[in-house]
């Protein structure tokens, strides 16, 4: 059986939307980080960085949410959610993948850390000034890669739509407008599935 390990509202949000789209079954583990459940010695063995998402899949334990999608859908090609390596469609989506992490989210991780994460004393206000630029950036490109198209990736959905819908989500709920009539409607549609609503409900029941 999988085991997940995750916190409401979070990156883990990721993996369990990837887990209902697959239809595999698996367990899922709240651990509340307000708590300090994440630095427990217990838990630390598992996952050194206290961070969720986690998968255990038997012996191993994984961490990353972008990695973690992935290895699910190779693990399941049946699923059609990643496509095969050494194509020129996996190269195109480790390429969104690898986009999501580290040019769109950045920009909003680093203004969620000095909003609301850091200590006062760390926090750098000028940082948070120059996001929503840095963010407008990042989602013209998204933006551009989408033009015509349904999906980030070929012609059907991937688990590179569930990174950078999720991305999105957090956009709108940070209150970084991108202004991009057309991201709205992907972000809309992407999270109109049936599979998004399964990992809201089992996220909220394990509350
Ligand atoms: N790059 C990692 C980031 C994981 C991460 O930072 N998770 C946050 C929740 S969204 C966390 O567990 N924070 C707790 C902490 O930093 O101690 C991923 O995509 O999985």
């Amino acid at each position: 059986m999988l085991e997940l390990y995750g916190y409401p509202r979070s990156r883990s949000f990721r993996v369990l939307w990837a887990l209902e789209e697959s239809g595999l079954d698996y367990r899922y583990h709240p651990v509340d980080l307000l708590k300090g459940e994440g630095q427990t010695a217990e838990y630390l063995k598992l996952n050194p960085s206290g961070k969720v998402p986690l998968l255990v899949d038997g012996e191993l334990a994984l961490s990353e949410s972008a990695a973690i999608c992935t290895y699910l859908g190779d693990k399941h090609p049946e699923s059609g959610l990643v496509p095969r390596p050494g194509t020129a469609e996996r190269a195109r989506y480790d390429q969104w993948c690898y986009f999501v992490l580290t040019e769109l989210e950045q920009p909003l991780w680093t203004a969620g850390r000095h909003r609301f994460i850091y200590p006062d004393e760390k926090k750098v206000p000028a940082v948070v000034e120059i996001v929503p630029w840095e963010f407008g950036k990042a989602a013209a490109v998204l933006g551009k890669g989408l033009a015509g198209r349904d999906y980030l990736v070929g012609e059907s959905f991937t688990m590179a739509d569930i990174l950078a819908a999720h991305t999105l989500n957090w956009a709108r709920a940070f209150k970084v407008p991108h202004g991009i009539r057309a991201l709205d409607d992907y972000q809309e549609r992407i999270c109109a599935r049936a599979a998004f609503s399964r990992a809201r409900e089992r996220e909220d029941a394990a509350k």
